[in-house]
């Protein structure tokens, strides 16, 4: 049986980055009464389930990954690499929400199972784990951009009798790789990130290729004292810098490739290189992930490294990739492509020699037979649409989530969605979410959000929707935007290639700081593109106080 007692503000679904920042921001700073739901036995979202052997953010990191708005939190927290490990990022977390005492308003272990608008209400109500019912003036959705994990369905993959993980549900026990022949499928970060370390440990690892990919080196180290004492020092002016130049505080190189001859540029790519991280897409030339050319030179050069350091030239071969450099998701990594030097590694590239079938005991391609105890799938996730999808709100009208985005993943400002009054998501499609700095991005869409609930408060509102004409008039700018580079060109998780049958469409905001002030101008300006509708509730007060 349902009860329905249980009445709040707010009611945010997630605790990773964007959800706990959400309930301290709006509880603690907002004063609303706020309660939190993750079907995760612990906070950390992301962080809590890619738990896989070498799992690290795959972006400029220590101490820049973390939230910005407390000079204290900033002062507290001992980052110690300069790519943070996903043990550190998740320990990070878990201190967050003790520091600000959030547990007490976190319910884990608790998926919500529907939500669904009450228009004569003007509240959402969610029901969750065991029937029970919650209600809330506003839903925040920050239910994680990688979240949905993509298992591949091949033939008599099931039938499989070993050990089988995927990496973005990694087990909490240690898995032990000694003297195991372990499969790989996937290489993306999870699997860039995880062959190196689990080939230290296994008699074997077998990688299933699908796409070859351009990972940099990460050049992770130890981040030393004196390098955080100076950011912490500095940290207004960093996060201010964070804050306009999307998301990261270090001047990007601006300059035109065509003023400098062949040789130099290669110079540059070479330094570059050197430097690791992602300098080489942000630092080499404003219009890399533009101009075919010069994109093609740059991937020329990491093509040339992968030939330098892999010593099997067949393998190097297939290591190779050959779409344009830095469209799919750029890769930071620790040894990758040495790891194929060790005589334990070996790489079968699925585009000549295709997996037809799984076994009790082996993987079976069309070319041979590789006998394995432990699977790992590192395939990724349903990216960026496939929480909210799984969430599946229903609207006004009773409209399904699923339905609306039958065809495109209509949002306004990538945080609303027309017909899902009082909606709002964290990271959703066409906002910067997985292109920006995803922590600060989640304390800034915040605040955005709280701006919007207080000016309802503040006007007796009870309800803003996103217009169909505004969400339409965004859908096209966000598209016209990544129009401009070559992103769209590649088949990537970024325009939802790598699920079958997902609608093909650009899902990120591509200029995080433009991104931001655009928010700011549409609450400055009176909330364009939204209809409001008065509070009900007030009415039914002064109905029954008058
Ligand atoms: P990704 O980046 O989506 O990588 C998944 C990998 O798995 C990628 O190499 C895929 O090949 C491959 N894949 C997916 N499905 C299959 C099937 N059916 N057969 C063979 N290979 C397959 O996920 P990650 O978890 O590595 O990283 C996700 C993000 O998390 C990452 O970008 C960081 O932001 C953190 P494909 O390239 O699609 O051909």
């Amino acid at each position: 049986m349902s009860k329905n007692d249980e009445r709040y503000d707010a009611i945010v679904i997630g605790s990773g980055f964007g959800g706990l920042y959400a309930l301290h921001h709006l509880r603690d700073t907002m004063g609303l009464k706020v309660r939190a739901f993750d079907g995760a036995g612990g906070v950390g979202g992301t962080w809590w389930y890619n738990r896989y052997p070498g799992a690290r953010v795959d972006a400029p990191s220590s101490p820049f990954y973390a939230y910005t708005f407390s000079q204290e939190l900033v002062n507290e927290w001992e980052w110690t690499e300069t790519q943070t490990s996903q043990a550190s990022v998740l320990a990070y977390l878990e201190h967050f929400a003790e520091r600000y005492d959030l547990m007490k308003d976190i319910q884990l272990d608790t998926w919500v199972n529907d939500a669904h608008y009450d228009e004569a209400a003007q509240r959402w109500t969610i029901t969750i784990d065991g029937g029970e019912t919650v209600s809330a003036q506003f839903l925040i959705c920050a239910t994680g951009a990688l979240f949905v994990a993509n298992k591949p369905d091949y033939p008599g993959i099931d039938d499989f009798a070993g050990e089988c993980y995927h990496t973005g549900r990694w087990p909490h026990d240690e898995v032990s790789f000694q003297g195991k022949r372990v499969g790989v499928i996937g290489t993306g970060s999870s699997g860039i990130q995880a062959i190196p370390e689990i080939a230290k440990q296994a008699e074997h690892v077998t990688v299933f290729q699908r796409t070859p990919q351009y990972s940099l080196p990460a050049r992770n180290r130890a981040l030393t004292a004196e390098e955080l004492a100076g950011y912490r020092e500095g940290w207004d002016d960093l996060r201010e810098s964070m804050l306009r130049r999307g998301g990261w505080p270090f001047k990007t190189i601006r300059r035109n490739a065509s003023d400098y001859s062949v040789e130099e540029r290669h110079e540059i790519y070479e330094a570059l290189w050197e430097e690791g991280g992602i300098h080489l897409a942000i630092n080499s030339f404003s219009a890399v992930l533009m101009d075919k050319e010069l994109n093609a030179e740059v991937s020329e050069f990491v093509r040339g490294k992968i030939a330098q350091i892999v010593k099997d030239p067949e393998t190097a071969t297939k290591l190779m990739p050959d779409y344009y450099f830095g469209t799919k998701r750029l890769i930071l990594d620790n040894g990758y492509f040495d790891v194929y030097n060790r005589e334990n590694v070996s790489l079968v590239d699925l585009r000549e020699d295709p997996i037809e079938a799984f076994t009790a005991a082996s993987v079976r391609t069309k070319e041979g037979e590789h006998a394995i105890d432990i699977l790992v799938l590192a395939t990724g996730f349903d990216a960026v649409t496939g929480s909210m999808l799984n969430l599946n709100p229903k609207g006004r009208g009773g409209v399904s989530l699923q339905q609306k985005w039958e065809e495109r993943f209509e949002t306004y400002l990538g945080t609303t969605i027309a017909d899902f009054p009082n909606l709002f998501m964290i990271h959703g499609p066409t906002s910067p979410g997985v292109l920006y700095t995803m922590p600060l991005g989640g304390e800034r869409t915040t605040q955005w959000i709280a701006d919007c609930i207080g000016y309802l408060k503040e006007n007796d509102l009870g309800a803003m929707e996103a217009t169909d004409e505004a969400a339409e008039k965004w859908d096209r700018e966000i598209n016209e935007m990544a129009a401009q580079t070559l992103y769209p060109l590649t088949d990537s998780w970024y325009v939802g290639a790598n699920i079958p049958g997902k609608p093909r469409q650009f899902l990120a905001h591509l200029r995080g700081s433009q991104y931001f002030d655009q928010l700011g101008s549409v609450a400055q300006e009176g909330y364009e593109g939204f209809v409001f509708e008065p509070s009900r509730e007030k009415t039914h007060e002064n109905a029954v106080s008058g």
